[in-house]
């Protein structure tokens, strides 16, 4: 231990709380049932002891672990943190990959009340230095490696940078740190939790400035959780691919990982989400349903023309983190034969689901309506009045799954939240009289040339609809005179057209004159952020 004092702060200091009378009227109304997250588990281990929680090839260590078995290893898993020293309200990061340890892992720390803070494989120094600082992490849980990219190395600079940070738990070869497999241990009692406690701290999706800590408690994430598998129907029989990076809310809990335990179905893990590898993954294991980000899901649509797979288990495609273009929604469901389900959503709370009933229409042209009916949301203009149906705004939003602050943050909350309790989402979004949302951009990904505001994800649009591009992404330059210029980036099938060309094409289009690219440019692939999202501030750099 040090004597720094930071290091012992309360876990519940800088974490902002449900209003009092709002908690009681969500417990009231039963979106918050009382239970821990850990007991999810619990749970379906009672009601379907023998069936496969975890599928893997045969001789994967954990593969074909019946739900009895997980609920073992992750009570053993719990009571090996704590015999290391760690208490309930500690904080650890995690950064696994997309492996079946991942389960008993987090099911471990949330048993024994230990806080995890889930960050993406693909985060490096900057971001998981910033993340332990700031949630005063005592433990950092690491894969040995990744393809190239040695944890261990990284945990060595983040130790030596941080001193809350005592224990290094490694899944593989541990180095000179712990090994993970040593940790389980026999115990006779697990800590009592308090269900409106912090369960797990998310990292914030912005791709601009430093990440924040998202706190979610047992309550509001074991809502998220079980209210999103009941509106994808999950079941016993269901099979989920974790294809994204399961530390995501979207593939750990909408309903994700977390919504598959809740109904006793399978899960399936894979780190590398091409068609090839996540084709055979789906017929060896029959899936049933997963979820994607949008260039994903356009590769797996392309990709059924050469990979010879027998994907007739699939079920439910996901598809968002980043908005689906029609042009591409419309191919989903004819070229992989599935549902498509437009999912928007925030780690901050706010779930927009398309349903299974929805129509074709409504499934392809809108990013879905709010899952709970205690989800407020108002679409506001630049002066934070509502506006009518069918007129751009921001989203704002509030309910028993959104959080009301980040953490340890609160000059940023006061900009981040009205003073009411709503988050600022950033998002534009215009509402149609059913609920559903169509996002149109984000308040910044704008471009603004010469005064004139011009949606990037407008302009995507039209550039997708080109014959020969793959992906677009619009990114505003630096200039003297205009403030900025508009920049296209293109992927292209063939040969890349002239900038003339284009404007050309986005002309016919009836495109305005300012909107047109000042400047063409190639790309074999787009820059993406951890999630898989397209990452303009690396674009705007490059
Ligand atoms: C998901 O969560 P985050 O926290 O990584 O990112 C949230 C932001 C949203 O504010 C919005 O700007 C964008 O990502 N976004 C979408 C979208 N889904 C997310 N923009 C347009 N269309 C969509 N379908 O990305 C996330 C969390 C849970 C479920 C699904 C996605």
């Amino acid at each position: 231990m040090t004597s720094n004092p930071s290091a012992v702060r309360d876990h519940r200091d800088g974490f902002v709380p449900f209003p009092a009378d709002l908690a009681a009227s969500y417990r009231q109304a039963g979106y918050w049932a009382g239970h821990p997250l850990g007991e999810l588990l619990r749970e379906a281990a009672r009601q379907w002891p023998e069936r496969p929680a975890l599928l893997a090839d045969p001789g994967t260590p954990g593969a074909g672990a019946t739900y009895d078995q997980l609920d073992v290893a992750a009570d053993r898993m719990a009571h090996g943190m704590l015999a290391l020293g760690l208490r309930p309200g500690d904080r650890v990061v995690v950064q696994l990959p997309n492996v079946l340890e991942f389960v008993p892992v987090l099911f471990g720390l949330l048993r024994a009340g230990i806080i995890p803070v889930l960050t993406l494989p693909a985060h490096r120094r900057a971001e998981i230095e910033h993340l332990t600082r700031l949630s005063g992490a005592v433990a950092y849980v690491i894969a040995d490696r990744l393809g190239d990219f040695d944890y261990r190395t990284l945990a060595e600079q983040v130790r030596t940078a941080v001193p809350t940070l005592r224990h290094v738990l490694v899944l593989g070869e541990p180095g000179p740190f712990t090994d993970l497999h040593s940790v389980p241990a026999e115990g006779d009692s697990l800590p009592e939790i308090d269900a409106a406690d912090i369960a797990l701290m998310l990292v914030s999706g912005g791709t601009t400035g430093l990440p924040k800590l998202i706190a979610r408690t047992h309550d509001d994430y074991t809502y998220n959780a079980t209210s999103s598998a009941a509106l994808c129907e999950l079941g016993p029989e269901d099979v989920y691919l974790a294809t994204l990076p399961v530390a995501h809310n979207f593939p750990l809990s909408c309903p994700g990982i977390l919504g598959t335990i809740a109904t006793g179905g399978g899960m399936v893990f894979i780190t590398d989400p091409s068609p090839e590898n996540a084709f055979a993954a789906i017929e060896r294991h029959g899936v049933t349903l997963t979820a994607v980000v949008p260039p994903l899901a356009q590769l797996w649509c392309a990709a059924v023309e050469w990979e010879e797979a027998e994907l007739s288990s699939l079920r439910l495609l996901q598809v968002g983190g980043a908005r689906l273009a029609e042009v591409n929604a419309r191919d989903v469901e004819p070229a992989l034969k599935v549902r498509l389900q437009q999912v928007f959503g925030m780690a901050e709370g706010l779930l927009n689901y398309t349903r299974l009933d929805d129509s074709d229409e409504l499934v392809r042209t809108t990013q879905g309506r709010p899952l709970s009916p205690a989800d407020e949301v108002r679409v506001v203009d630049a002066d934070g009045k509502d506006v009518p149906d069918g007129e751009e705004g921001e989203l704002l939003t509030r309910g028993p799954y959104t959080i009301r602050g980040y953490y340890r943050a609160p000059e940023h909350n006061s900009r981040a939240f009205t003073p009411d309790g709503y988050y600022r989402s950033g998002d534009l979004v215009r509402r149609l009289p059913s609920g559903h949302l169509m996002v149109s951009g984000r308040i910044k990904d704008v471009i603004n040339r010469g005064g004139e505001n011009i949606s990037c994800d407008e302009l995507e649009e039209h550039l997708l609809a080109h014959p020969v591009v793959r992906h677009a992404a619009a990114v505003g330059l630096p200039d003297a005179t205009l403030g900025e210029r508009v920049c296209a980036v293109l992927v292209v099938d063939g040969e890349m057209p002239a900038l003339a060309a284009i404007k050309t094409f986005l002309t016919e289009r009836g495109l305005a004159t300012y909107k047109l690219p000042d400047v063409l440019r190639q790309a074999d692939t787009l820059p993406i952020t951890a999630v898989g999202k397209i990452d303009k501030k690396a674009l705007r750099g490059s």
